[in-house]
């Protein structure tokens, strides 16, 4: 069984030898335990610091952002032959210490993802509007994936070379959310376990604001809603359309009814738009649909050409 550790660092250099201070050496289960950084163009010490600190596997390269470098960092723990990768943060914000634990439920085999969960709700420097939203966000999230997670956001995680096999981030930012999504809808077991955060060290580099947080996560989530679960968002569009539409639509009726041609013709011209616009979402919604099916034949075959390429003998 070989675990690798790895870290995205975005200038990194004060806070990286924080988080291998309490860095486990060894876990039970574990016959090699390695650690990775991806160095997305740092400008600081950060790749000095890391080769100082003992780190195996020095991804280094000009900056192409979070989801990229995760991407990289997996394709090359699998390459290396990972039978578990474990993503932590480089300020410090998990507690390494917990690593151990992290990967337990995958190493007896109950699950292929493994959260820790910050247990937002206590988090001191979170203010009681951050603690709803983180709260908001997830069930959104749970009710894409058909899961029940605590913490999506949290980027504390180890994952199985099974699971990563058969996950495919596209988004460069929301990665986090999107792996959840797809696994939970590929059937993997995702567990969680509970974490105590760390001090925080420094403000987010992801996020400048809470409302670029909040903007970024809804377009991620409204997008995983269209790729995976696209007659929810088509069918209440149309439905939405439906209704307003039938409206104008049967008050012309009525009224033509009564005799009064002619009369009303704002009420059929409305009408018909708005249940023409009702049509063309259900429509759609269709070749959505028509679309998520052909994403299921193309990750399939992906599957197989990255057992083929990772292939560990
Ligand atoms: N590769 C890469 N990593 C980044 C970038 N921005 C932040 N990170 C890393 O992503 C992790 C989380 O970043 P952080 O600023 O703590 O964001 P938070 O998750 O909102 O707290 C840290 O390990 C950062 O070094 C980036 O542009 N590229
Ligand atoms: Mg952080």
């Amino acid at each position: 069984m070989k675990v690798i550790i790895q870290v995205p660092c975005f200038n990194e250099e004060k806070t990286l030898p924080l988080v291998f201070e309490k860095m486990p050496k060894s876990i039970p289960g574990v016959d090699i335990l390695e650690y990775q950084i991806i160095d997305d163009g740092s400008t600081d010490k950060t790749v000095e610091v890391a080769k100082k600190l003992g780190v195996h596997h020095i991804i280094s390269r000009p900056w192409q952002g979070l989801g990229r470098s995760f991407h990289d960092g997996v394709n090359n723990a699998l390459s290396l032959g990972a039978d578990i990768v474990v993503n932590t943060d480089g300020d410090n914000q998990y507690p390494s210490e917990r690593i151990a634990d992290l990967v337990q439920p995958i190493i007896r085999r109950e699950a292929d993802i493994v959260i820790g969960d910050r247990q937002t709700q206590t988090i001191e420097h979170f203010s009681p509007l951050k603690k709803k939203l983180q709260k908001i966000g997830s069930s959104i999230v749970n009710v894409a994936a058909n899961t029940q997670i605590p913490d999506a956001a949290s980027g504390f995680r180890a994952y199985s070379r099974h699971s990563l096999l058969q996950l495919n981030t596209i988004t460069r930012f929301s990665y986090c959310m999107e792996t959840i999504i797809q696994a939970g809808n590929k059937q993997l077991a995702i567990q969680s376990i509970p974490i105590k955060t760390n001090r925080k060290t420094r403000e987010s580099r992801l996020f400048k604001n809470m409302w670029e947080h909040i903007g970024k996560s809804s377009m991620a989530i409204i997008r995983a809603y269209i790729m995976y679960r696209p007659y929810v968002i088509f069918a209440s569009l149309s439905l939405f359309f439906a209704v307003l539409g039938i409206i104008p639509f049967l008050r012309y009726v009525y009224f033509a009814l009564q005799h009064e041609q002619g009369a009303h013709l704002q009420s059929l011209l409305l009408g018909s738009v708005l249940l023409i616009a009702s049509f063309l979402s259900m429509m759609l919604g269709v070749l959505a649909d028509l679309t998520r099916t052909n994403r299921i034949l193309i990750e399939n075959s992906l599957e197989h050409l990255k057992e083929i390429r990772f292939d560990k003998k």
